[in-house]
């Protein structure tokens, strides 16, 4: 096979090389490459990586931060009832145009893998609607999974039940829920089991909204490691946030986090947010609001990352950036070690494949599809202390993006 594409100087985590493309194949990867294409491009010695994963963003309500008011109390709970608010005057082009607005700028910036949720307890489910359409129209350069996600909860209304099995029939790749946000701790359990149920019927992925919350008793995090472990879902099981793990007391914890390992379920932590929306209701000390990412990680369990809003009535702020995400993570999560800086890398990168479930066609690897980004800058250390620029995004074998890093010129002698 003759290459379209070759990219030179390649710095990749097993060292040096150049990687040859063909059509949106990769076809060889080594160093000194003897062959040609009508295209290359010297990487100059720059970090080459797989695509940022974003495996937790609600693109539905992104970019809609204002509409109607701000969130003055930066609660969860003062969210949810301003987008209950927005979601009353939702369109189809609205959903449209804000999420593939979304999409591009995080393309822009290397991320070409998104777990998107869209809520499900709306009465005409246009969210849904409009986001299977993006999820379409973007196909040839973005991979999107959509996630139906009983915002106010499975049995929070009497139609929002048949809503949730609806979406699934539409289409939507994943099963979501809010156990914590169901009336009663036993409505959080049965929404639970019927996750479980409606996956299995359907053959759905399951991601899960767990536990966000700082509260110490909230625990359905055990009922879906349960559940995974029952059914045998396991690794196609994701808990998201899970913020109460990181408040649970240690005895409880331990305990958990043996059950956590036999299912071998997916974590999914949103630093920015977690951040910022728990420890609210605390004076001081002031807890951090995140779950035990590094003891999940240090036990072997998969962990990836993501930004969950983008100027939302969450989270005012944001610009869809993996590396923001990482970069909060090392610092809230105390992953300051050089071998815990390249592990929350990875949370971004190929942990999130792996909660995506695609990491068969994710990597940067001979025979796989040619989906990589070029960092300015040498290695993933160097990534999350500066910031790179993401100077070629590269998708199904072309060019997507490219983005020249700024030039600093100095116009006076000094030092
Ligand atoms: N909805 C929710 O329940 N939790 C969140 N963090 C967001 C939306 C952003
Ligand atoms: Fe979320």
């Amino acid at each position: 096979m003759t290459p379209t594409l070759i990219l030179r100087n390649c710095a990749l985590v097993n060292g040096p090389a150049d990687i040859a493309i063909a059509n949106s194949t990769i076809i060889a990867i080594e160093p000194n490459l003897p062959l040609t294409a009508p295209t290359e491009i010297d990487v100059a010695g720059n970090l080459v990586s797989p695509p940022f994963v974003e495996s937790h963003i609600h693109l539905d309500s992104a970019l809609t931060a204002g509409q109607p008011r701000h969130n003055q109390s930066g609660t969860l709970f003062e969210g949810i009832e301003i987008w209950r608010e927005r979601k009353q005057s939702l369109t189809l082009d609205d959903i449209k145009h804000r999420a593939t607005a979304a999409l591009k700028l995080m393309a822009s910036q290397g991320t070409l893998f998104v777990r998107t949720h869209a809520d499900v307890s709306e009465a005409s489910l246009t969210a849904l609607q409009g986001l299977l359409e993006v999820r379409d129209t973007v196909k040839d350069w973005m991979t999107v999974q959509v996630v139906a996600f009983p915002q106010d909860g499975i049995y929070g209304g009497p139609k929002n039940d048949d809503l949730m099995e609806e979406a699934i029939k539409q289409g939507a790749d994943a099963v979501g829920g809010i156990p914590h946000y169901e009336l009663t701790r036993e409505d959080g359990v049965r929404s639970v089991h019927r996750i479980f149920d409606l996956a299995q019927k359907y053959d759905r992925l399951i991601d899960i909204h767990c536990d966000e919350i700082d509260d110490d008793q909230a625990r359905f995090l055990e009922v879906v490691s349960a559940c995974a472990l029952r059914t045998g879902l396991n690794e196609k099981v994701t808990a998201s946030h899970t913020t109460a793990f990181g408040s649970y007391n240690d005895a409880y914890a331990f305990k958990l986090m043996g059950f956590l390992k036999r299912s071998q379920i997916n974590f999914i932590a949103n630093p920015l947010i977690n951040i910022t929306l728990q420890g609210r209701t605390d004076t001081y000390p002031k807890r951090r609001g995140l779950t035990r990412v590094k003891e999940l990680w240090q036990a072997g369990l998969n962990v990836s990352l993501g930004n969950d809003c983008i100027q939302d009535p969450w989270y005012g702020l944001g610009m869809g950036h993996m590396l923001d995400v990482v970069s909060m993570a090392v610092h809230v999560c105390q992953m300051t070690g050089l071998k815990e800086l390249d592990a929350c890398y990875d949370m971004a990168t190929i942990c999130g494949a792996n909660t995506l479930n695609l990491q068969d066609s994710y990597g940067i690897q001979v025979g796989k599809p040619a989906n990589l980004i070029v960092l300015n800058c040498p290695s993933k250390y160097e990534a999350i202390r500066c910031r790179p620029v993401v100077s070629h995004v590269i998708s199904r074998g072309k060019v997507l993006v490219e983005t020249t890093p700024p030039e600093v010129k100095w116009q006076q002698e000094v030092g």
